[in-house]
Parts: structure tokens; C-alpha cells; sequence
């Protein structure tokens, strides 16, 4: 039988995607510059996460590399010149978590809206039994949503929120003309007309803390911010201190800068959601995601074009 080809993982897959890729590579998992000297010249492919990324360091020290398939859709930690230039190609799961990326904005959304933190407490805390009733939450029914960024998941998000017959606008770098909902250029003027903003945008060198203290105060003191994109697209002290000092109702958030360590002061707030970057975590959406980098790699040494590139 030919030797398999080597494989580096950065970033765990689920079970049944090892082993199927295991049946055509040999999977190298990364652990540290000293044992990856030893593979480097072997290995032609990386499988990593979206989040994850790949380290300059880990790029520069393999020669050899010519694919990397990324388990997600963001690209903001991959140096995209650095592998355009080394020749190096890359793939994305596009679309594969749109859904349930969009289903995570509305969950946090929901749950903020409805007071399903303080709620829950009050019912476990036995507070019901004794003849209470817990503050009223709010409507989606009739709100506005400002939705910043446009692709398929703000669409996405978009039509659930239409589906709660919220009112939506959406920011975006152009106008998506083929949608009939209205497009606002201006952020901070989308921000003033929302109580809700959903973020959904690239992280970028353009949108790095695009969403800042001014943003924030006019989203308003009734606002909520939803954040299922990257953590760099806020200014997570500004951020921080609007939900500290009431300047926003509320944020929902499944990102977050300097992930999985992050900021505590936001284990200490009650006005928001908090979930560790799941919103594309489900077992049918992450096996279908395995299946395309399993589909890209074999392409790529096959000679045949690949599913899904990221450019
Ligand atoms: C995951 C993501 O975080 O699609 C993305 O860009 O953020 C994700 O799906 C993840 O990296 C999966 O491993």
C-alpha cells in the first residue's frame, strides 16, 4: 500500500471526520515547534479552525506546505498575502454554517430579550413557589434590527428576524440589491435607529473595533448588541463599560477577544448571554464541515479543482 500523505492539525476535529480522514492521511496533531521541525519537510497540508488559524511561525517553518483546509468560514487569522505568495492554497466551509451561525444570533437575541438568565434563576431559586412573578421582558415583535454585515449569515439572520415581524435594516461595504431590505452606509446611523444590533461582519484591518464607545451610545440605553462574528470587531472596553454603566441594555455574545481566555469582567454582569464560540458547534453542522475539508484535501492530491477556495 502507497505511504499515506502526512497531515498537520492544528485545531481538534470531531471523531468521525478523523477517522475518515485517517484513511488517507497520516494526521500529525500539532504540539510544539520542536516536534514539527522534525515532519516540517513532509508535510504538504494543514487542516485547522477558523478561530485557530494557522501561526506565522507554524507557516514559516514548513516549505513544503501547499493546502491549508480551514474548518470554518473566517479568515482572519491565516496571512492570505504570505500564502498567495507562497502559492499556498486555501479552502472555507462556505455556507456549510450559515444557519446555525444565524440561529445562534437569534438564540442570544431571544434570550436576552426575554430575560431567560434572571428568569431561570428566579424559578431555581424558588422564588415562583412562593408567589412571585419575575420583571416582564421585552418584544421582538415590531423592533428594529440593525444587522452590519451583509453576507450570508446577516441574510440569514435577516430572514429569522423578518420571521418575528422585526423591522430590518442592515450596513454593509455596498448595497445588496438584490435584497429588498434597506441598506444604511452609515453604522452609527444604523446603530441610533436599531434597539437591536447584530453583528455579522469579516474580521478585518477595516472593521477592528468598528463597533466602538460611539457605536455604542448610539445603539442607546434600550439597545442590545449581538456578536456571532470575531471579538476583534469590538472594542471590548467600550463595550465593557456600556454594559457596566447601563449606556446599552444588554449584549449577547459568542466571541470574543483573546479567546478561550477571556476578559473576566464579563463573568460579572447580568445584562448579557455569554456562549464560548459555539454558534456553528452542532454535530451536523461540524461533521458536514469535516466532510469539506476531507473533500478539499482530496481534491487538492487529486488534481482536481478544489470545492470550496477561499479566493
Ligand atoms: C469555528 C468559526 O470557530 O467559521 C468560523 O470562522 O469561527 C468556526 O466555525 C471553528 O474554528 C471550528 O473549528
Amino acid at each position: 500500500t502507497p505511504t499515506k500523505q502526512p497531515l498537520l492539525l492544528l485545531e481538534p476535529l470531531p471523531e468521525p471526520t478523523l477517522e475518515i480522514l485517517g484513511q488517507y492521511f497520516t494526521i500529525h496533531p500539532f504540539s510544539d515547534m520542536e516536534a514539527l521541525k522534525v515532519i516540517a519537510p513532509s508535510i504538504r497540508a494543514i487542516a485547522t479552525g477558523g478561530s485557530y488559524g494557522v501561526r506565522p511561525d507554524v507557516m514559516a517553518a514548513l516549505p513544503n506546505l501547499e493546502i491549508i483546509a480551514v474548518n470554518g468560514v473566517g479568515l482572519d487569522k491565516i496571512d492570505l498575502t504570505e500564502a498567495k505568495r507562497r502559492n499556498i492554497r486555501v479552502t472555507v466551509t462556505t455556507d456549510i454554517s450559515t444557519n446555525d451561525v444565524a440561529d445562534m444570533a437569534m438564540l442570544l437575541l431571544l434570550a436576552l430579550k426575554r430575560n431567560l438568565r434572571s428568569n431561570e434563576q428566579f424559578l431555581t431559586e424558588g422564588q415562583w413557589a412562593t408567589g412571585k412573578l419575575p420583571p416582564l421582558a421585552h418584544s421582538l415583535n415590531g423592533r428594529k434590527l440593525g444587522i452590519a454585515g451583509f453576507g450570508r449569515i446577516g441574510q440569514a439572520v435577516a430572514r429569522r428576524a423578518q420571521a418575528s415581524d422585526m423591522e430590518v435594516a442592515y450596513f454593509n461595504p455596498r448595497p445588496r440589491t438584490e435584497s429588498p431590505l434597506r441598506f444604511e452606509p452609515d453604522l452609527l446611523k444604523l446603530a441610533s435607529w436599531a434597539d437591536v444590533l447584530v453583528i455579522t461582519l469579516p474580521a478585518t484591518p477595516a472593521t477592528k473595533h468598528i463597533i466602538n464607545n460611539d457605536v455604542l451610545t448610539a445603539l442607546g440605553k434600550e439597545g442590545a448588541l449581538i456578536n456571532t462574528a470575531r471579538g476583534s470587531v469590538i472594542d471590548e472596553d467600550a463595550l465593557l463599560d456600556a454594559l457596566k454603566n447601563k449606556k446599552i441594555a444588554g449584549a449577547g455574545l459568542d466571541v470574543f477577544q483573546n479567546e478561550p481566555t477571556i476578559n473576566p469582567a464579563f463573568f460579572a454582569l447580568e445584562n448579557v448571554v455569554l456562549q464560548p464560540h459555539q454558534a456553528s458547534a452542532t454535530v451536523e453542522t461540524r461533521l458536514a464541515m469535516g466532510q469539506n475539508i476531507i473533500d478539499n484535501l482530496l481534491a487538492h492530491f487529486s488534481g482536481k479543482p478544489l470545492l470550496t477556495p477561499a479566493c
